[in-house]
């Protein structure tokens, strides 16, 4: 099956979709979900207070938000379940609407791009390879990327005697994926084990989203039903602690903190004791985001990540770096540098929704062969999405795969 039939299979909802009847529970379901987060998001901080204070006056007894549960006798209707089978369908054409719309601002400009130079260039020769070299390198693709894409596509074209640009298309999409999966040591799954405690640091600079990020995947984590603590070690910037607390408080899950100020370490201290005494599943570590002096955060990471071994000693068993996808080539900078302080295993790649310029996840993969774990589609609690090629390209080319038949095939 061409590349372009299969992400389509996976992907791109049929025609009139006949509508399950969990299905519409669900997308019930899924609005009261949506409104009650939307109304949670609209919370101010100071509301946020007159909250807790509320709550304090009430013994002390704070009660997690109000939660979206699959109830039993929701789905327990005559008309039976969805199959595995269709629930997987229907799950992956989620996945793919998601990074289809926060993918939008990239596609246009992608796709845009393309069409242009197709029929600018009708003819697969020289000038055309570098106009889409050069197109490539303006999306952020990175250099080297580009040329391996490229060199490819000069082989493609001659062994397989294409002499119409059009022809390309598909391949580009193709070669894309092929060139970015060919790494295969670099994997996107996380290193969770069930049954143990598994402790996530997650470090970056100031405002790339890593307390964002860290609430996101408290919610991931907690409705897989997985037990979730979070440590707000970023006790460094002003109201940092705070703006943990209240995604701990939005998405239920406890936070463990201290003052402002105070020692990184000792918090985590704190965090990974209490973690393992009540049996946690997940505990995701908050940082500060100081990079101005490098020695400082070596010392600093290094500090925290012995006071979680002595306790774990796997720990941590992922060390993730958010980067903003917005920020293009300082991002790789940034990445490079933290590299150089602590071992990084994973990126979560975050604010895709917001750039035009989403090849920055190819030139992260090959430039620092380190994998794309998770990205930012959004602000919202669910645009935080597990990454792979084939998400990523539909996104990117959703318009022309779902435009795509089956004569489009050559070869
Ligand atoms: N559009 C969009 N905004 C995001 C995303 N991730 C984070 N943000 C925003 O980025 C800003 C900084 O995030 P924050 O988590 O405080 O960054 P930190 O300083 O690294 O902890 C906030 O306004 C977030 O709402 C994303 O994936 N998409
Ligand atoms: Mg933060």
């Amino acid at each position: 099956m061409s590349l372009f039939n299969k992400l389509k299979k996976a992907f791109v909802p049929k025609d009139e979709p006949v509508k399950f009847p969990e299905e519409i529970e669900l997308e019930k379901l899924e609005e009261r979900k949506r409104q009650q987060q939307s109304v949670q998001a609209h919370v101010t901080d100071e509301e946020h207070h007159v909250e807790q204070d509320i709550e304090q006056e009430t013994e002390g007894v704070i009660e997690p938000p109000e939660e979206v549960v699959f109830a039993q006798d929701e789905f327990d209707n005559d008309s039976g379940l969805m199959s595995l089978e269709e629930f997987e369908q229907w799950e992956s054409e989620q996945i793919g609407a998601k990074f289809k719309q926060g993918l939008e601002k990239s596609r246009e400009q992608f796709q845009g791009a393309l069409n242009n130079l197709m029929s600018q260039y009708r003819t697969v020769d020289e000038d055309f390879f570098e106009a889409l070299e050069e197109m490539l390198i303006q999306a952020d693709v990175g250099f080297q990327t580009v040329m391996d894409l490229t060199d490819e596509l000069r082989d493609y074209a001659r062994k397989e005697n294409i002499t119409e640009t059009i022809y390309l298309k598909e391949i580009i999409v193709e070669k894309i994926v092929e060139i970015y999966n060919q790494d295969e040591t670099l994997d996107e799954e996380m290193n969770i084990t069930a049954g143990e405690l598994n402790v996530i640091l997650m470090v970056g600079v100031n405002g790339v989203g890593k307390t964002t990020t860290i609430g996101k995947l408290a919610h991931r984590y907690k409705a897989q039903g997985k037990t979730v603590m979070l440590a707000a070690g970023d006790t460094f910037r002003a109201g940092a602690i705070d703006q943990l607390q209240v995604w701990g408080d939005r998405v239920g899950v406890e936070v463990v903190r201290q003052a402002e100020g105070s020692d990184p370490a000792a918090v985590m201290y704190d965090a990974v004791h209490a973690a393992k005494k009540q049996g946690v599943d997940v505990l995701i570590c908050d940082t500060a985001g100081r990079l101005q002096n490098k020695k400082n955060l070596m010392n600093e990471l290094g500090k925290i990540k012995r006071v979680l071994q002595k306790v774990i000693p796997e720990a941590p068993h992922e060390v993730l770096l958010a980067l903003d996808a917005t920020t293009g080539q300082n991002a790789l900078s940034q990445a490079k540098s933290f590299k150089e302080v602590t071992d990084v295993t994973g990126i979560v790649l975050t604010k895709l929704d917001g750039t035009a310029k989403g090849g920055i996840v190819l030139a992260i993969r090959n430039e620092l062969s380190i994998p794309v774990k998770y990205v930012g589609l959004g602000e919202k609690l669910d645009d935080l999405q597990p990454f792979n090629a084939e998400r990523y390209v539909y996104g990117l080319f959703a318009d022309m795969i779902e435009a795509s038949n089956d004569d489009m095939d050559k070869g």
